[in-house]
């Protein structure tokens, strides 16, 4: 006869063990509410993921006020500007000025989700790592469950509510009947190879370059490490591309007429990352709650996917602990509105910024020069540059 499982009860399970899941367990935590998260990868590999790297000011306060701040405020690198560089020239837009004081830290993912776990396990937070034949089921009624397979044994942990934090590959949204979501959907005829190397940084903030042969972005992780990205190929091969071609395009692609000169060093991370504009609608059904890349994706270009996991777990995590504290439900039967406001603003800057910023197969003469003529709009008026300065440092939408 088959073990029997070793079942638990928690008030939320969470899908996903990235910065969604483990910002949420860590808000709930702070209102008295417990978690339990379930994630399909070890602990060392989501530590290890490699991904974003600007954080927004609303992302910010919200690590420093669920005590998740400390390092990030000694090692984050705080940014007031960035640079839009078109047709050899540099042109700097100047975020603290334009928005009264609000700017972006520079701090990677993975120390993101790195403070977080130390801080959950700290607090005796319950993650499951490793996590096999992960299902959801009983959602859509009043008791929703979460299975999987831990060192052999089956598990069940019995909630009131699951909250799909697993990303975009992950089950939660699959899982929703057919027919129930609208999903919107438009892939990029290119996506980005990301490096990290030793090297400092060439310049103090981030780079965006628009030029004839592709994209690149100059951004960093630290004093002593570089962040470049380039446009190639959507399913680019990483065989095509010796550190000395990436350096060397980079450098082509970051020129200006003033001899910008791009520090070289060691690689020691590259990847290619797809481009893609997604969003699900709605973001809830029954008992299941979705929650950043399990609901929605971004093309990099406008920095907001991490952003918008942490704006889609703050009102998630206001939403239930309204609930608990009141048994109100209103938080909970507005959370896909409430989040989609946000999702389609950084929906759009980031289609916006992509299709400004990219050389598209196709494109024609007068394309190009109307990219140009957005990017001089935005350097040459106060207005223009201040649009940018609002979505790229982050709305403070009020919900
Ligand atoms: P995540 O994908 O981070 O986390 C989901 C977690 O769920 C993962 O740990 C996964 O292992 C787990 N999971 C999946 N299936 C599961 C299952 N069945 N059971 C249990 N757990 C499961 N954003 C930027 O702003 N700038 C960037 O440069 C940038 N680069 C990116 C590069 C790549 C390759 C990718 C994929 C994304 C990038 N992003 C970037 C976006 C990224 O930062 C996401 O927005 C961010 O990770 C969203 O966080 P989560 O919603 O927690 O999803
Ligand atoms: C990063 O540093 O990884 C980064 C910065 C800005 C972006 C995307 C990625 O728009």
């Amino acid at each position: 006869m088959g073990m029997i499982p070793i079942s638990r009860r928690t008030k939320v399970g969470i899908l996903g063990a990235g910065p969604a899941g483990l910002l949420l367990s860590q808000i709930l935590h702070m209102e008295g509410i417990d978690s339990v998260i379930v994630e399909n990868r070890s602990r060392r590999h989501v530590e290890e993921r490699v991904r974003a790297g600007v954080l927004e000011q609303g992302t910010v306060d919200l690590l420093h006020d669920i005590g998740a701040g400390e390092r990030m405020k000694r090692e984050g690198l705080k940014h007031h500007g960035f640079e839009l560089r078109f047709g050899g020239e540099g042109h700097r837009i100047d975020m603290h000025e334009l928005t009264g004081g609000r700017c972006i830290t520079v701090y990677g993912q993975n120390e993101v989700v790195r403070d977080l776990v130390d801080l959950r396990l700290a607090a005796g937070g319950e993650i499951h790592y490793g996590a096999e034949d992960v299902g959801i089921e009983g959602f859509a009624g009043a008791a929703p469950k979460i299975r999987f397979r831990e060192d052999g044994r089956d598990h069940v942990v019995e909630c009131d509510f699951i909250a799909g934090c697993d990303g975009f590959h992950g089950i939660c949204r699959p899982a929703i009947p057919e027919g129930v979501l609208t999903f919107y959907d438009k892939t990029y005829p290119f996506g980005w190879l990301g490096i990290l190397a030793e090297t400092a940084p060439s310049s103090e903030e981030l780079i965006y370059a628009r030029h004839e042969r592709g994209f690149a972005l100059h951004s960093m992780r630290s004093p002593t490490v570089t962040r470049l990205y380039l446009q190639c190929e959507p399913g680019e091969s990483l065989d095509a591309w010796p550190d000395e071609r990436i350096w060397d395009e980079l450098e082509l692609r970051l020129e200006t007429r003033a001899g910008f000169r791009l520090a070289r060093g060691r690689i020691f991370q590259k990847s290619v990352t797809p481009m893609r504009s997604f969003v699900t609608e709605q973001m809830q059904y029954g008992r299941l709650f979705l929650a950043g890349d399990a609901a929605h994706i971004v093309p990099p270009t406008g920095a907001k996917g991490l952003n918008l996991a942490a704006a889609d777990v703050m009102v998630l995590g206001r939403a239930l602990a309204r609930f608990y504290g009141s048994g109100a439900q209103d938080g909970l039967e507005s959370y896909s509105r409430t989040c989609l406001r946000r999702v389609w603003r950084a929906q759009h800057f980031s289609w916006w910024m992509t299709q400004m910023l990219h050389q598209f197969p196709g494109a024609d003469a007068y394309d190009r020069a109307r990219q140009l003529a957005e990017l001089d709009n935005i350097v040459s008026s106060r207005a223009a540059a201040q649009n940018v300065a609002e979505n790229y440092s982050g709305l403070v939408l009020g919900e």
